[in-house]
């Protein structure tokens, strides 16, 4: 079995419900044993400031061996689709109906097109935090603990809203 780790995003349209709905299609992924989530979060848009807030999650994914990264990297794209997402290149980090990213799969690093650990996670309070809701103990494949790099950010939580300047 594999264990892998999402982020679920999103700040365009009924963002609650189609994270509700993205739940479901996650679970219904060929290879996917089962599946839990992280409640939602509020979040200061990160990296575009010019844009509606976040909300923010995390998800936990059990896989079936056999499944690899890449494949799950195009299952997570193939359901941010069917769910109105329409990218824009221009607008790297804009607005998105849902983002669904791969943060960690077991312990594998980087394998050509998929990016492990997502480079950026460790950045990201809005990753971190509903991360460590689901899995405290969490490391990176080098061992380092989630929760210590979480330390290492400047953000403000109160309640499920998050800050944080870039
Ligand atoms: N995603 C981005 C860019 N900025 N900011 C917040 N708060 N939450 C996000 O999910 C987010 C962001 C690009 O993936
Ligand atoms: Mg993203
Ligand atoms: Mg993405």
């Amino acid at each position: 079995m594999h264990n892998a780790f999402i982020s679920l995003g999103g700040n365009l349209g009924d963002v609650p419900a189609t994270m509700a709905a993205a739940r479901a299609r996650l679970g219904c992924i060929p290879g996917v044993i089962r599946t839990s989530f992280s409640g939602l979060y509020r979040t200061e848009p990160w990296g575009d400031k010019s844009q509606p807030w976040f909300y923010n999650a995390a998800g936990h994914l059990c896989l079936e061996e056999g499944i690899r990264p890449k494949d799950l990297l195009r299952q997570l794209h193939a359901v941010e689709e069917s769910l109105g997402r329409i990218r824009n290149p221009a607008r790297r980090f804009g607005p998105r109906t849902i983002d669904l990213d791969l943060l960690l799969f077991d312990t594998c690093i980087s394998q050509g097109e998929v990016q492990l650990p997502h480079p950026r996670m460790h950045l990201r309070a809005f990753v971190l935090l509903p991360l460590l809701d689901l899995a405290p103990g969490l490391r990176f494949p080098d061992g380092r603990l989630v929760k210590e790099a979480l330390e290492q950010l400047s953000y403000t939580q109160q309640g499920d809203t998050v800050f944080q300047a870039d």
